[in-house]
């Protein structure tokens, strides 16, 4: 039967059972689709089709990794409207400034423990240049050559690589022979610029963003992207959003996850903007599974959305939980999550994924899986 089938006696929308449809013969869905969906998709209707996609593309496995994160500086150039962590340069004594030994120490600190993967974002600092972080990431690949480092949002390196005078390319791959394998999501907010102009103006922009991922791509790195959602834009602007990353996962298939991250409205020039509510939040995943047909893998960012909202959203498309993280960022409990001290160990991830019954499984930064997890008899 038609998934339509089962919603068909409620009297819905004819445009949502076509949509239905869609879904259960694997077509993908237009942008025009897609605003439907968060204009008039109720949250159980989106939720069955998302449960349904990655039940089918996971079976009941959840994935998860052992990582740890470094956060070289908060102090930054740029100004972006939301952000509760940063700290203009003019006032760097009231932010953090690393030095390549303070963190060399951190990751020292993990000798002998089971983590795969080291995490690198910040602030964008106007003397942390490409020969610093160069020489961070050869220190670390030659003090721990398995762990995997993956580093420098988009707008990290967009920085980076102007203030070097390098193309996107020379400055990737310059980092890609010093030891970075990976790049995380973020940076990437709302691409359209009549919602980025507002939040975010004076960083890179959309098609910069795009390009930079798909330069890395092209260079046989993989990459995340995000998007930060629940503030000024539009269901519109969300899904052209998703769309253009679509778009270019279609050309290179470089991007390992997508990561939708909830507006936290604690401590920023946007404080009077109220946060989304959990339905909202779920309601996001769910269509986010459903409209990102080529994304293999949705992941729900844990320190951000709380561990239990962050349990709830694999009822709604999500199979991804990211990491033990063990209390190394500070982004967004600054920005009023409810992780004040983000940290959770590798039995209490498998508990959160087990108590809704899913199969708990580490994996390594591409998707490679590690270990399966269960208590089942
Ligand atoms: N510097 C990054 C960016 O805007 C974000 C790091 S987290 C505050 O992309």
């Amino acid at each position: 039967m038609q998934l339509s089938g089962v919603f068909k006696t409620t009297g819905m929308d004819k445009r949502l059972l076509a949509i239905a449809d869609k879904v259960k013969n694997n077509e993908r869905i237009t942008e025009e689709e897609g605003v439907i969906l968060f204009e008039k998709g109720e949250l159980g209707f989106v939720g069955a089709l998302a449960n349904d996609i990655a039940t089918r593309l996971h079976g009941g496995k959840v994935y998860f990794n052992r990582n740890f994160h470094i956060e070289p500086t908060n102090v930054c150039v740029f100004t972006c409207n939301f952000c509760s962590y940063s700290r203009q340069y003019k006032h760097r004594d009231e932010g953090w400034e690393m030095g390549l030994e303070q963190m060399l120490d951190i990751v020292r600190k993990y000798d002998g423990q089971p983590v795969t993967e080291v995490h690198i974002v910040g602030g964008v600092h106007p003397k942390m240049n490409l020969e610093f972080f160069c020489e961070l990431l050869s220190k670390i690949r030659a003090h721990r050559p398995d762990l995997h480092l993956k580093g420098f949002t988009a707008v990290e390196l967009d920085y980076m690589f102007r203030k070097a005078k390098l193309t996107t390319q020379e400055g990737m791959q310059r980092l890609k022979d010093a030891g970075l394998q990976s790049l995380p999501g973020g940076g990437a907010e709302i691409f359209h610029p009549d919602v980025r102009n507002v939040i975010c103006a004076d960083k890179v922009d959309g098609d910069g963003w795009l390009h930079i991922h798909q330069t890395a791509h092209e260079l046989g790195m993989h990459s995340n992207a995000t998007m930060l959602y629940g503030h000024i834009e539009k269901y519109e602007h969300r899904v052209d959003h998703m769309s253009r990353l679509r778009q270019l996962q279609d050309t290179t298939g470089g991007f390992n996850c997508f990561i939708p991250l909830k507006f936290r409205n604690k401590d920023n020039d946007m404080s009077n903007i109220a946060e989304t509510s959990i339905i909202e939040d779920l309601r996001m995943y769910a269509i986010a599974r459903i409209f990102m047909d080529n994304f293999r893998n949705l992941k729900a960012y844990w320190p951000m959305l709380g561990r239990q909202t962050a349990q709830l959203t694999l009822s709604f498309g999500v199979n991804d939980l990211d990491g033990t993280i063990d209390d190394t960022t500070k982004i967004y409990s600054m920005a009023g999550s409810e992780e004040q001290s983000p940290s959770l160990s590798t039995e209490e991830l498998c508990d959160m994924i087990e108590a809704v019954g899913r199969i708990p499984v580490e994996r390594d930064t591409l998707y490679n899986e590690l270990r399966t997890y269960t208590t089942a008899v």
